[in-house]
């Protein structure tokens, strides 16, 4: 059975990773996921000055898997990222960051700032919900055409995109265009669907504090949002861009959702957030049993094998 696998050329000796968010912005956090069966090690969202992000509570569980946050971008600021890649690449995985910045110029510094690091993907984070004044770039297509010419101006390593979901096909479509048009290697789908609202009806309270209670929706409740996103974009980009599916997988069985729907690998936010690094294993081994089942031999051989009515 092979569930390794590839992202931009970059190959992946399994299917599963962590995603940007959860335990990951630290270097003790990124050590832990080099130890652990995370395929990669993907690192927090990264600024050009460190930040705290937002004032506490900012995460709570909703129902049994899923969470809603407003963390705010707390990060070390990249130069620390640039070290860290270096550092990290002891662990034979590869190293992918992930950059937002509050301005065109500062994601353009960002993305060719890690062409000199140890990471072997760019994910540019296209999609961060919770800072408050700041709309979703991945939401105005006009500032997404900007964006992209000047991230993708100095080649080298691959760049990504990390997509807020979309509701709408005509999205899919201008999206879908504009990175093709911009050769972007690799997109990770879907963000927190964000701007979501959880009240506490017995406190008649938010359950966080930052943007009057809203806050990025992740976990099991997303999942169908998610799958949709990865059925939009693989049908679209048509096997030339790769595909991280993101969005509530909880275990192997949501990991190979996501493979019938054309992802080329997985990220882990929310049950990583609650397990820890063994959710790693137990999906990797989930995802082998479902492909056993069907008779799949590799990941390649059960990708966007999903039977339609
Ligand atoms: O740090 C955050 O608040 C955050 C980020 Br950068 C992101 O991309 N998505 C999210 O749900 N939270």
């Amino acid at each position: 059975m092979i569930t390794s696998t590839e992202i931009a050329g970059i190959p992946l000796s399994s299917y599963i990773c962590n995603a940007s968010g959860p335990k990951c912005t630290t270097y003790e956090e990124l050590a832990e996921l080099g130890r652990s069966k995370s395929s990669a090690i993907v690192m927090k969202t990264c600024t050009i000055l460190p930040r705290e992000g937002n004032p506490e509570p900012r995460l709570a569980r909703v129902g049994k898997n899923s969470l809603i946050q407003s963390m705010g971008l707390p990060n070390l600021g990249y130069e620390k990222y640039i070290e860290f890649s270096k550092k990290l690449k002891k662990y034979g995985k590869p190293v992918v960051a992930s950059v937002a910045g509050f301005t065109l110029d500062e994601y353009a510094t960002l993305a060719h700032a890690f062409q000199k690091s140890g990471a072997d993907l760019i994910e540019i984070n296209a999609s961060c919900p919770n800072i408050k004044g700041k709309p979703q770039i991945g939401y105005d297509f006009g500032q997404m055409r900007n964006l992209l010419s000047l991230v993708c101006e100095h080649g080298g390593k691959p760049i990504g995109l990390k997509l807020p979901p979309y509701f709408d096909p005509v999205h899919w479509d201008i999206m879908s265009e504009l990175i093709l048009e911009y050769n972007i290697s690799f997109i990770s789908c879907i963000n927190s669907i964000g701007n979501t609202l959880v009240i506490d009806p017995w406190k008649r309270s938010t359950v966080i504090k930052p943007k009057k209670g809203l806050g990025g929706l992740s976990g099991t409740t997303i999942k169908p949002i998610a799958l949709a996103n990865v059925q939009a974009f693989y049908e679209r980009l048509i096997g030339s861009v790769s595909i991280f599916g993101v969005g509530g997988i909880m275990n192997g069985i949501d990991a190979f959702e996501f493979l019938l729907a054309g992802a080329d690998a997985v990220q882990i936010g929310t049950a990583f957030e609650i397990e820890g690094t063994s959710c790693f294993g137990y999906m990797e081994a989930g995802l082998r049993t479902m492909l056993e089942y069907h008779d799949f031999s590799s990941i390649k051989e059960a990708k966007g094998k999903l039977n339609y009515l």
